[in-house]
Order: structure tokens, then C-alpha cells, then sequence
């Protein structure tokens, strides 16, 4: 049925599943390929425009990943003595074979109890084999796509059993929050530059962003360099990407509540508090940056043409989320600390769920983030990031205090949020230097994980040749 998948052709004849580029492939090729795509869509006349007059395409795509007993299942499943090699699987990728869960981690990561995440991860009797991501300019395609793919399953009888699947839907919020998430900031800017690919965009190139794809891609360079010395990495995991998904509650009441105490913390509006806490203004203009020092930049679509930055005073606290997350230009002293933060690249690529904030303190419905991010490591990408940086009060240095987003303390057993507690700087010009300049912040954390897992995505020809006996 895999490989039915990986046949099956849209009406327009593009491939039903699309899923990352094979790191082997031609670079040129895939050059060449993402130039033909956009000059094929700007040839296109079924598009509409929306409010803003932009042109939307009705496009869907999907990608199918497998957790580590979704792919037991499937070598379960084979009858021709085939095999995925599941013991290098598990040797090489440790992190990606225990999940989310797995004993040392979790207490780490200060996750919730699973009791407390939303269905189906709060059913232990649910064991989730995979994950359909499915994206699209509208409900409609989405669903259509969604439709093609289980109708595809279903008459290959397959997956027979595939009793039911869960959806969780995100969207982009309307007007004029389109882009933002729901604490209000411009989403989706920075990302690693893929060498190789993404040469041909100059414009946005910001210092020390160019990445190797075999951090974010799974190899053959990078295959016997896994965790797991007793092994390599089997050749049908080339091309391949592993898939960290995390349903992300956003308390935004409770955010806004802090910064509208930015007096407290010599803040000069709550605008400047929120872009000291995440190192952007809404609008996504860096604090850092000296024309955004205390102004916020008005135009979001220069967002990306502002990501040309580095580190330099203190005016960005270096516990700001886009700080923390990418510091961009470490210390030498935090290199030599942290040996592994050259290794600590991820693709991000999340969207929001949940109604938006009406404003009255009193709207109790839920609301945040499916965070998804992809990277060839999850223990150098993803559990770095939020194990070593973002819960750590010491990352990059002594004092810096913990990421006030996504920083993690834990719950009380019943289901109540830990205090987190961080430092902002207050400074406003790059000449007022030193750790006199720092304010201790501490509230209770408002991001909470409900619920998410790990994934692999095969590449498209893994699909067909090796998963798809
Ligand atoms: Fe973050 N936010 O919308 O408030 N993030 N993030 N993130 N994040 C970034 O640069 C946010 C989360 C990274 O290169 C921006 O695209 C929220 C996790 C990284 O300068 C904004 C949540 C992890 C970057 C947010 C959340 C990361 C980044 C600025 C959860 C990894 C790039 C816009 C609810 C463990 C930094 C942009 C750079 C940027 C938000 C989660 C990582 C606005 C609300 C779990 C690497």
C-alpha cells in the first residue's frame, strides 16, 4: 500500500506524497526543480485572490512518517524475509526509537504527565504508528488530500486496520494576525540556509546560518557518526528526515498579563518586554539589530530581509527565545561548554491551533502551536535545544536564566505549572554593558506540552523500495 501511495499522481499529475529531497540528488537538479515549480505556479489560472489581493493556489501536499513501532509494524508485515534492520534503527538512533518518553529523557525535558496531554496521547492503550501531515491552502484541499490518501489505504487493504485516525487541525490566523502566532509575533523567519540549496538567496543569508544538510537530512556522511557505535545507519534511512512534533498550549492571557507589567522590569512598553522575552518586536525586527534597539519595525515583510544579525552587547538577553534557540555567534567559552551547539540545527514548521484570544480574561478556550520541526539528530537538534538551552539556566553562561517561551519546569501532580524563572537585560543602547543592567523575572510558565512524538520520514524512493514490500 506504501508504494500504491508513493504511485499515486494528483489530478495534475504531481506525486501524492512529497516529502524532502533526497540529499543525494543533483543539487542543481533540485535548483532547477524549485525554479520550474515557482515559474509553474505563477503560469497557473485557478488561483484566487484573497482579501489582501494576494494570489492563492489550491495546493495541498503530505508527507507519511513512522514512529519506531510503526516500523516494527511494518517489518512485522513483510513476508519475503525483506528486513529494515530495525536493530541498527535502534542502535543509531536512540533517541528517536525510546520517543518522547523514554526514561532519562523525560524527567530532562520536564514534560507533563501524559494524563494531562490531549487525546490520543493521553491514551496509553493508543500506540501511534505514524503520522499523515497534511498541508494545504484551504480546509477543502486539505480534506480532499486527506480523502485521496485514506481512500488509497483503504483500497490497497493494507491498513486494514487502521481503526481510526486522530486529526488535530491547525490554520493560519485571519486578518491581521495572518503569519503570527498567538502571542501576536511574525512566525516562520529564520531557518537554516541548506548549503546547497539555498545559495540562490543571497537576500536573506544571515552569518553563521549556512548549514550542512546532513544535519537536517539523514546520510551516508553522516551514518556511522549516530550515537549508536555499534552500528551504521541502514542505507534506506538516506534521504530521510526525523520528525519532532509537539502540541504546544499557549496561555496567552497570562502572557500578556507580564508584559503589561514591564514597568517592573524597566521595560518602556509591553511591546519592548514581549521583544526582550523573544528578541523580536511582533512585527519579527530584531532587538539586537541597532535601527530596532526600542522601536518596533512596522512592516512584517521586511522580516525576513532583517535576519542578516549577530550577537554583539546586551540589549537582546541572552535568554530571549530566538537567542536561546539560535544563538548564532557563541562565546568561545560556550563552545568549549557546550561542544555539541554547532550541531543543533532544525527546519521548523509549525502552525496554530485554537480559536484566537477574544481579549476578555475570561475565554478559557484552548489555543497554541502544533510545533514541527525535522533535523537528521533528534538528541543534537531537537533535545538539545530544549534540554541543554532552553531549560538550562546556565546556557550560554552562568546566570543567563532559563527561555522564557519555552523554558520548562515541570508540573505539580496536579496538573499546575512550576515558576520559571530567567533574567532580561535592560538595556536600551550597546554602550550600557554588564550584568548591573539585569532584572530576575520569574511567573509561571505559560507554554505547556499536550501531547506530540517522534517521527522518521522516508524519503519518497524509501517509500517505495524498502518500506513498501
Ligand atoms: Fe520558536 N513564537 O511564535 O512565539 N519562535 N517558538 N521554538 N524558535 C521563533 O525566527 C515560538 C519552539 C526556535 O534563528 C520566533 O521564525 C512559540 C520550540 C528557533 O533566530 C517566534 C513556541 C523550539 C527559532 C517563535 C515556539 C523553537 C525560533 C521568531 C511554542 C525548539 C529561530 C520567528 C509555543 C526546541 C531563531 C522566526 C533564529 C523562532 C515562537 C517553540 C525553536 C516568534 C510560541 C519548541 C530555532
Amino acid at each position: 500500500c506504501l508504494r500504491k501511495l508513493t504511485e499515486t499522481t494528483t489530478e495534475d499529475g504531481t506525486p501524492l506524497l512529497s516529502t524532502l529531497a533526497k540529499v543525494k540528488d543533483d543539487h542543481a537538479k533540485i535548483l532547477e526543480r524549485k525554479r520550474e515549480e515557482r515559474n509553474m505556479m505563477e503560469c497557473r489560472s485557478d488561483v484566487t485572490n484573497d482579501e489582501d489581493d494576494h494570489p492563492v493556489y489550491p495546493v495541498a501536499n503530505a508527507l507519511i512518517a513512522f514512529t519506531s513501532e510503526g516500523l516494527n509494524a511494518i517489518q512485522r508485515g513483510f513476508e519475503n524475509g525483506e528486513s529494515l534492520d530495525m536493530f541498527s534503527v535502534r542502535m543509531t538512533n536512540p533517541a528517536f526509537y525510546g520517543g518522547m518518553a523514554r526514561p532519562g529523557i523525560a524527567t530532562k525535558l520536564n514534560d507533563p504527565p501524559s494524563r494531562n496531554y490531549d487525546g490520543p496521547f493521553n491514551n496509553p492503550d493508543i500506540r501511534i504508528h505514524g503520522l499523515l501531515k497534511i498541508g494545504g491552502s484551504s480546509k477543502k484541499e486539505v480534506d480532499d488530500r486527506l480523502k485521496l490518501i485514506q481512500d488509497t489505504l483503504e483500497h490497497g487493504r493494507l491498513i486494514s486496520d487502521v481503526a481510526e485516525i486522530s486529526r488535530i487541525d491547525g490554520w493560519t490566523r485571519p486578518k491581521p494576525n495572518r503569519g503570527k502566532e498567538h502571542f501576536g509575533f511574525q512566525d516562520h523567519i529564520s531557518q537554516p540556509l541548506i548549503d546547497g540549496i539555498d545559495d540562490d538567496e543571497p537576500e536573506i543569508l544571515p552569518f553563521s546560518m549556512k548549514t550542512d544538510s546532513s544535519l537536517l537530512i539523514v546520510s551516508e556522511k553522516t551514518a556511522s557518526e549516530a550515537p549508536g557505535r555499534l552500528a551504521t545507519r541502514p542505507p534506506w534511512m538516506f534521504g530521510g528526515s526525523f520528525l519532532v512534533f509537539r502540541k504546544l498550549e499557549q496561555d496567552v492571557p497570562a502572557f500578556e498579563a507580564l508584559t503589561k507589567k514591564f514597568l517592573e522590569y524597566s521595560c518602556q512598553s509591553p511591546g519592548h518586554m514581549g521583544a526582550k522575552l523573544m528578541g523580536r518586536w511582533k512585527s519579527g525586527a530584531p532587538i539586537a539589530m541597532p535601527a530596532f534597539h526600542t522601536n518596533d519595525s512596522s512592516d512584517p515583510k521586511s522580516a525576513k530581509l532583517i535576519n542578516n544579525f549577530i550577537y554583539g552587547g546586551d540589549i537582546c538577553p541572552a535568554s530571549a527565545h530566538i537567542r536561546k534557540t539560535n544563538p548564532r555567534n557563541l562565546k568561545q567559552s560556550a563552545e568549549q561548554n557546550f561542544p555539541r551547539a554547532p550541531l543543533a540545527k532544525i527546519i521548523r514548521n509549525g502552525i496554530p491551533y485554537g480559536s484566537d484570544y477574544n481579549g476578555d480574561p475570561a475565554d478559557t478556550s484552548k489555543r497554541g502551536l502544533l510545533f514541527a520541526c525535522y533535523q537528521s539528530h533528534i538528541e543534537d537538534g531537537f533535545e538539545q535545544m530544549q534540554v541543554d538551552w532552553a531549560n538550562s539556566e546556565i546556557f550560554p553562561e552562568a546566570d543567563t536564566g532559563l527561555d522564557p517561551i519555552i523554558g520548562q519546569v515541570g508540573q505539580s501532580a496536579s496538573g499546575t505549572n512550576g515558576n520559571l524563572d530567567t533574567f532580561i537585560t535592560t538595556n536600551t543602547t550597546d554602550t550600557e554593558k554588564g550584568k548591573n543592567n539585569t532584572k530576575s523575572v520569574s511567573f509561571r510558565q505559560f507554554v505547556t506540552m499536550r501531547g506530540g512524538g517522534y517521527f522518521f520520514v522516508p524519503s519518497i524512493s524509501a517509500l517505495h523500495n524498502d518500506l513498501g514490500q
